[in-house]
C-alpha cells in the first residue's frame, strides 16, 4: 500500500484502540511519573549531569549539559534516557538473592525480573559444580582472571557492547592485540557491520557521512527499516522539522508504525504534542527482506525519467556501469514480485527524491537484518549517487546507530576488521607486528566456542547468551569455555544462562555517570563527548572502572610492556594514545585540557571526494535478492484439520526494552499488551482460518513457543513481528557472509492453532 500515513491511521486506531500518535501524552506521563517518583531528585540531578545519554546514539548530554545537542539546542532529551537511568538508580541487589536463590532458581527469571533485581555491588563467582554465586574479593578476581587469560592467545577472546567509553573500548584492544589475540567480538556484529562494511567499501568510511547540522540543512528524508519514534526519539524532532520547513519523508517498513505515521514531541509543546506532526509524506510497505528490490526499483525509475545525476556520476564515482546494466536487464516485474509493491508507487518515491535538492538516506536494523544486510545498505548507498546525493551539506547515508557508544568501540579498534591506518599505528605503538591470526567476530566465537576452540572470554557488558539466535546453541557453546568473565553494572539473563564449565565471574562496574574519571564517547553521527566524573548511589559497594579492571589485568600480565600498563590506568594517558593512534581522533589529545567536544575528522563529506584511493565512490552491484519460504513440511507439518500457515518473522524491539533488558511487558503503540504476542495480518488470519487473540504456537527452525497470542495490526501479508531477546529460543543463524551480522528480521516460522509438537 502506499497512502498519506493519516487516513490509513485512522483506521488503525479505530480498529484496534492504540494510540493513532507516536510519542505524545505517555511521554509527558513518563516524565512526570518518575519526576515525582522516590528516584526523582537523583534522576534529575542525573540528567543533568554532563555525560553522554547512556541509552542510543543519536546522542545528546556530555559538556553541553543534560538536555542540549552538539549544536546547543535545548530540550534534547527522550523518556529512553529516563528508563536507562532508572534503571541504573536502582538499589544493590541485596545479598540474600544470591545467597538464598540457586542457578536453577535465578534461570526462572525473566528479563524483567532479572534486571530488576537491581545494581550488581560486589564481585561473584560461581564455580564448577556449585549451585550459588559466592562473594569474593577483587585480589582472587585479579588472580583468576589472570591464569585464565595464560592461555594460548588465540584461545582467549573478548565480547563488548556499546555503553562503556572509548578509553575503556581502547584498553580493551589494546590488551587483547598485545597479548596476541584478534578476537574482539562486538554487539556491532549483530547490529550494523553490514553498514560499516557496505559503506567502507562504497565510501571508504564506514559511518555516517551526516552531521545533525548537515541533516538540518536536507530536504528529504528516506527513513528504512527504523523504528525511530521508540528507539532514537530525538531524532524524530528532525523529521518534525524537515516536514514544517516543506520537506518530505518516504518510509519503508513492513510495519506501519503508528509513530512514523503521526508523532507528539515534548520538545513542540503547543504545535506537536496537542494532535501530533505528521511524519510518512509517503509510506510503503514491502516484504521483509526485499529492501535491495526496492531500491532497484527507484533506480530504474530515476533511470526511466531521466532523473540520474549523470555528471556527478562521471566525476566522482567508479563502475557506474556495472550497476547499471544489470538494472536495466532487471524487469519491473521481477522488482514488483520481489517486494510486492507497485511499480507506481515505487515512481512515486523516486520522484520524491529527485524532486528534492538535499537528500539524507537513513536506515536501521530494518536494513541490516538481513542475509543480504550488506547488499542492502550498498543498495542504498547507489540510490544516494545516482540522485547525486552524497558528499554536499544536507544530503548522504545515515546509519542510525544502536548503543549510545557502539560507534566509539569500532573507532577504538575493537572489531576483527582492523583498518590498515590504525593496525600500522598500533604495531608502531607496540613496536612488534600484530598477531594475522584472524579475529573471532560474535557469530564465530560462538561457532569457536561450540567446538571447543575457546578457553578464556572477557565480556565487557551486554548479553551474549541473549543477543545471540539459538538460544540451545549460545548457552552451549558458553558451557564449553572454561572461564567467563561478565563486567556488568546489572544483572541479566545471560549471567544465568551463559555459564562457563569452571568459573564464572559477575563483576560490577561504575556505569558512565559514575565512573570516577572523565570517559569519552562518539555518537552516530560522529561527534564525540566528554563525560565527567560521577559518584555512585550505591552506599558499600565494592565497584571498579572499567579502565581500572583492564588496566590491572594487562599489567599483572604484561607488566611494562610493551606499553606502561601501570600507567594505562590515567584515562588522559589513554587518550594521549588514542589521539596517536585512531585516525581522525587528534583532537582528543587536547581535550583534557581545552574542555572542546569534536567530531571525528574525516567522516561528514560536505564535498564529493571520498577516501578511497582514487578520491571516488566505488559503486557495488546489488543482486536482486531470491526470496522464499518453506512450506509447512519444513517445520514438521500440518495435523490433520489443524490451521496454519509459515510467515517471514520480524523480530524487534517494544516500545519499553533496551535490546535484551526489557523494562515494561507491552508495547502499546502496537496494541501489544504483553511480549508473548505476535503481530500479524489481518489478511493472513482469514486466510489461514486463525483469529485475532487466539493462541498459537510459533516454530522456528531452532524451536517454538507455545500459547502466543495473536494481536492483528497493520503489518504487511506474509509477515509478523515478535519481541527479541524472547524470541531467539527459535531461530538458526543465517548471516550475511560478507558481515557475519545474523537475519533477524527474515526468521521463517510455522504459526499454528494446535499447542503441541505437530
Ligand atoms: N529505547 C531503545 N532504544 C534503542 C534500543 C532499544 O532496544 N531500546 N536499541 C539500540 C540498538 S542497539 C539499536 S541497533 C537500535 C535499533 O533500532 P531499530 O532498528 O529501529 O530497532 P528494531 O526494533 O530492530 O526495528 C527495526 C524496524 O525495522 C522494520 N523492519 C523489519 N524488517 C524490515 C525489512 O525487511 N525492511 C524494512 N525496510 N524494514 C524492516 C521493523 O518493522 C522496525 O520498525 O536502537 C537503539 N536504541
Ligand atoms: N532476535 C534478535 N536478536 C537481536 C537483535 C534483534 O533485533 N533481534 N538485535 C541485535 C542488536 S542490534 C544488538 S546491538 C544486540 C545487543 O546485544 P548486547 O549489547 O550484548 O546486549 P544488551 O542487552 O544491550 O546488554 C545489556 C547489558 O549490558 C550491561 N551494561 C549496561 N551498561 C553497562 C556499562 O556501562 N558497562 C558494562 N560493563 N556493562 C553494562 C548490563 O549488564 C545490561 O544487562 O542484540 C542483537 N540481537
Ligand atoms: S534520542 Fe537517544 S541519545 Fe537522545 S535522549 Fe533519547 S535515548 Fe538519549
Ligand atoms: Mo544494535
Amino acid at each position: 500500500m502506499a497512502a498519506s500515513g493519516s487516513v490509513v491511521m485512522a483506521e488503525a486506531a479505530d480498529s484496534e484502540g492504540s494510540p493513532s500518535v507516536g510519542g505524545g501524552w505517555p511521554v509527558i506521563d513518563g516524565w512526570a511519573r518518575a519526576t515525582l517518583s522516590p528516584k526523582g531528585p537523583l534522576l534529575w540531578q542525573t540528567l543533568l549531569h554532563k555525560s553522554a545519554c547512556l541509552s542510543c546514539a543519536w546522542g545528546t548530554g556530555g559538556q553541553n549539559g543534560g538536555f542540549r545537542d552538539e549544536l546547543g539546542e535545548p530540550l534534547q532529551r527522550c523518556l529512553k534516557s529516563v528508563e536507562a537511568i532508572s534503571a541504573e538508580l536502582q538499589p544493590a541487589v541485596p545479598e540474600s538473592v544470591f545467597s538464598g536463590r540457586s542457578i536453577g532458581a535465578l534461570q526462572q527469571l525473566s528479563s524483567l525480573e532479572a534486571d530488576r533485581l537491581g545494581r550488581l555491588s560486589h564481585p561473584l563467582i560461581l564455580r564448577q559444580g556449585r549451585s550459588h554465586y559466592e562473594r569474593l574479593g577483587w585480589d582472587d578476581v585479579f588472580v583468576l582472571a589472570e591464569a585464565a587469560f595464560r592461555r594460548p592467545p588465540e584461545r582467549v577472546a573478548s565480547y563488548s557492547s556499546g555503553r562503556s567509553s572509548n578509553e575503556a573500548a581502547y584498553l580493551l584492544q589494546l590488551l587483547l592485540r598485545a597479548w596476541g589475540s584478534n578476537n574482539l567480538a562486538d554487539c556491532s556484529d549483530l547490529c550494523h557491520a553490514p553498514s560499516t562494511v557496505g559503506l567502507a567499501e562504497v565510501f571508504g568510511s564506514g559511518t555516517s557521512m551526516v552531521s545533525l547540522e548537515s541533516l538540518q540543512q536536507a530536504d528529504c528524508v528516506v527513513l528504512v527499516g527504523s523504528n525511530a519514534p521508540a528507539n532514537h526519539p530525538r531524532l524524530m524532532n528532525e523529521l518534525i522539522r524537515l516536514r514544517e520547513r516543506g520537506g518530505s519523508v518516504l518510509v519503508i517498513n513492513p510495519v506501519l508504525e503508528v509513530g512514523l505515521l503521526k508523532f507528539g514531541s515534548p520538545a513542540f509543546p503547543i504545535k506537536s504534542m496537542l494532535r501530533g506532526s505528521e511524519i510518512a509524506s509517503l509510506f510503503l510497505q514491502p516484504v521483509p527482506g526485499s529492501d535491495t528490490a526496492v531500491f532497484l526499483g527507484i533506480q530504474k525509475a530515476l533511470l526511466e525519467a531521466g532523473s540520474i545525476q549523470w555528471d556527478f556520476l562521471k566525476a566522482h564515482t567508479e563502475n557506474w556501469q556495472e550497476v547499471l546494466e544489470p538494472l536495466q536487464a532487471t524487469s519491473w516485474e521481477a522488482i514488483c514480485a520481489c517486494c510486492g509493491l507497485s511499480r507506481e508507487e515505487i515512481e512515486q518515491a523516486a520522484a520524491m527524491i529527485s524532486r528534492a535538492r538535499g537528500v539524507v538516506f537513513a536506515w536501521a536494523m530494518g536494513i541490516t537484518h538481513h542475509v543480504n544486510g550488506t547488499a542492502n545498505v550498498q543498495a542504498i548507498a547507489n540510490t544516494a549517487l545516482l540522485s547525486g546525493n552524497a558528499g554536499r551539506p544536507g544530503a548522504g547515508t545515515m546509519p542510525i546507530r544502536g548503543h549510545s557508544n557502539v560507534q566509539g568501540f569500532g573507532s577504538m579498534g575493537v572489531s576483527v576488521k582492523l583498518r590498515a591506518a590504525m593496525q600500522e599505528a598500533l604495531e608502531a605503538l607496540l613496536g612488534r607486528p600484530l598477531s594475522r591470526v584472524p579475529g573471532y567476530d560474535t557469530r564465530a566465537l560462538i561457532e569457536a566456542a561450540d567446538s571447543r576452540a575457546v578457553d578464556t572470554l572477557l565480556c565487557l557488558g551486554g548479553n551474549l547468551w541473549g543477543a545471540n539466535p539459538d538460544s540451545q546453541q549460545a548457552r552451549r557453546a558458553l558451557g564449553r569455555i572454561d572461564t567467563v568473565m561478565y563486567l556488568a553494572t546489572k544483572p541479566n539473563q545471560g549471567h544465568f544462562h551463559g555459564l562457563a564449565a569452571q568459573t564464572t565471574l559477575l563483576l560490577p562496574v561504575f556505569n558512565r555517570f559514575e565512573t570516577p574519571h572523565r570517559t569519552t564517547t562518539e555518537s552516530g553521527n560522529n561527534f564525540v563527548r566528554l563525560n565527567e566524573p560521577g559518584s555512585t548511589h550505591l552506599k558499600q559497594a565494592d565497584l571498579i572502572s572499567e579502565v581500572g579492571f583492564l588496566a590491572e589485568l594487562a599489567r599483572r600480565l604484561m607488566g611494562s610492556e610493551p606499553v606502561d600498563w601501570g600507567r594505562l590506568q590515567d584515562p588522559a594517558y589513554i587518550r594521549e594514545l588514542i589521539a596517536r593512534t585512531v585516525p581522525g581522533y587528534g583532537p582528543i589529545a587536547a581535550i583534557d585540557s581545552t574542555n572542546r567536544e569534536f567530531s571525528v575528522e574525516g567522516r561528514v563529506f560536505d564535498r564529493p571526494h571520498f577516501p578511497t584511493p582514487s578520491g571516488r565512490a566505488r559503486m557495488r552491484p546489488t543482486p536482486l535478492p531470491a526470496l522464499s519460504l518453506p512450506g509447512p513440511d519444513h517445520f514438521g507439518g500440518l495435523a490433520p484439520r489443524e490451521k496454519g500457515l509459515v510467515l517471514a518473522l520480524i523480530t524487534a524491539r517494544s516500545y519499553s526494552q533496551h535490546n535484551t533488558v526489557v523494562y515494561k511487558p507491552g508495547d502499546a503503540y502496537r496494541g501489544m499488551p504483553h511480549r508473548n504476542t505476535i503481530l500479524m495480518n489481518r489478511g493472513d488470519l482469514a486466510s489461514a482460518g486463525l483469529e485475532a487473540h487466539q493462541r498459537v504456537t510459533v516454530h522456528g527452525e531452532a524451536g517454538s513457543l507455545e500459547a502466543v497470542e495473536i494481536i492483528p495490526g497493520e503489518i504487511r501479508e506474509g509477515a509478523a513481528l515478535m519481541f527479541y531477546p524472547e524470541v531467539n529460543v527459535l531461530m538458526t543463524p543465517r548471516v550475511d557472509p560478507r558481515s557475519g551480522t545474523p537475519a533477524f528480521k527474515r526468521v521463517p516460522v510455522l504459526v499454528r492453532s494446535g499447542v503441541s509438537g505437530p
